[in-house]
């Protein structure tokens, strides 16, 4: 697991957004678990945190989400968007998904307060299909992936504000996936304190499901 054993800082080479349980597991998982930092500029985050803040705003924040999965949250799923906003998403389409996968609609977002976090879990095979990726807003945090069969594989994405991250099959399917707690909040011995988070999460739809028959939420 991070933070036992000792385990060095290993990256990508010209990457210091992914640990690793070791180099094999993060050649392996190269392609499928990938992080983008700097995706959005300033101006773009701007764009998406001043939409979204109005929405969010008329929410509570939450302590236990239908699977207790999610702790210290409210969410949107949003279907219309602003002009600009649009063009983000266009973006983030042709950065993470395939020219043959269609995007759920409506979006995710999910609004994490700074003591929010998301425990370990593999997001339903119904609802979701091959590809996550996520925009992160206003606070950095840590999601780790632990191998649900052999826990001792794991790999931790750094996710700055304004970063992009894409799980996609291995690393979507045979992974959980988490967003550590404050007082957990390393990666490796970099304490990353974690503020306010929003994300937009776009996922596929799921494998075999036609564009007439979407499910309403992921
Ligand atoms: O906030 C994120 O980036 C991940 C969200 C997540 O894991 C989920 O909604 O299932």
């Amino acid at each position: 697991m991070a933070g036992s054993g000792g385990l060095a800082l290993r990256t990508l080479p010209g990457s210091a957004w992914v640990r690793s349980s070791g180099s094999a597991l993060l050649g392996r998982l190269k392609d499928v678990a990938v992080v983008r930092p700097g995706f959005l500029s300033k101006d773009e985050e701007d764009t998406l945190s001043g939409e979204l803040e109005p929405e969010l705003r008329r929410r509570r924040y939450e302590y236990d989400h239908w699977d207790a999965a999610i702790h210290g949250f409210r969410e949107i799923e949003k279907s219309r968007w602003t002009e600009a906003s649009r063009v983000i998403l266009q973006r983030v389409q042709v950065a993470a998904f395939g020219p043959g996968q269609t995007l759920l609609s409506p979006i995710h977002v999910l609004d994490l307060e700074p003591r929010g976090y998301i425990k370990p879990h593999v997001d339903s095979v119904k609802f979701c299909g091959a590809t996550i990726a996520g925009l992160s807003l206003l606070s950095p945090s840590v999601m780790r992936l632990v191998h649900t069969q052999e826990p001792g594989q794991w790999l931790e994405l750094l996710l700055e504000p304004g970063s992009l991250y894409i799980l996609r099959d291995s690393a979507r399917y045979d992974f959980s996936h988490e967003i550590l707690r404050d007082e957990e909040s390393f990666f490796g011995e970099h304490r990353v304190p974690r503020g306010r988070r929003i994300s937009v999460i776009c996922r596929s739809v799921p494998e075999g499901v036609g564009p007439g028959q979407l499910p309403p939420a992921c």
